[in-house]
């Protein structure tokens, strides 16, 4: 399985979507997926803010980043998805995804200190962080027809954030395949 490298494990950090904002979004995405079959849509069980990607790490390593992410101390705050974004050419974008209405700031901040965790466990620095929810990624390079308009989501409270774990190339029980991710730990935002 190609999660693991000589032992290592793939990780990331993330703030993880409530049931609810993640069915809406699910159905839209289904939506999006038969309008852009060009494009490969998140599933459902997949949607999260990513924080910070690990890579792959010794578990030695993935202990030490743990331990930093259990000794943050930060408070809870509103999040609300906004409008839709993509990286890379306008007209036929790499990435497409949701940005922040609202809780931007304290996604950033909160980023920082999961960086500083990593950097205390020794991880090289990561690309700045902008807060982003992906949605698809591009498999064809062809351009991107016109998209649904997004859904209105209710914003929520974050109150915790997560480590996880990422399995590449799981089979998928409607056909195809798509990573599967584990909840390694969850930290409590106070
Ligand atoms: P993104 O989709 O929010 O950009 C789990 O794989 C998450 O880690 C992905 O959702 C992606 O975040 C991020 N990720 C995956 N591969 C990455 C890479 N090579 N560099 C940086 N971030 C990556």
């Amino acid at each position: 399985m190609d999660d693991e490298k000589g032992g290592r494990i793939r990780s990331f950090v993330a703030v993880e979507l409530p049931a609810g904002q993640r069915a809406v979004l699910g159905r839209y995405l289904e939506a999006c997926a038969r309008c852009a079959p060009g494009y490969r849509w998140v599933p459902a069980e997949n949607l999260h803010l990513t924080l910070r990607f690990l890579g792959h790490l010794e578990s030695a390593t993935l202990d030490r980043v743990r331990e930093g992410l259990a000794r943050i101390r930060e408070p809870r705050f509103r999040i609300a998805l906004g409008g839709l974004g993509s990286f890379g050419p306008r007209r036929a974008p790499r990435v497409l995804w949701m940005g922040l209405a609202e809780g931007c700031d304290e996604c950033t901040h909160l980023a920082a200190q999961v960086e500083e965790a990593c950097l205390a466990a020794g991880l090289e620095p990561d690309r700045p962080f902008a807060a982003h929810l992906t949605l698809a990624r591009s498999q064809s390079r062809g351009t991107l027809p016109e998209l649904p308009p997004p859904p209105r989501l209710e914003p929520w409270t974050v109150d915790a954030f997560t480590l996880f774990r990422s399995q590449l190339n799981q089979p998928r029980p409607e056909g195809g395949h798509s990573s599967r991710y584990l909840p390694l730990a969850r930290f409590a935002l106070s």
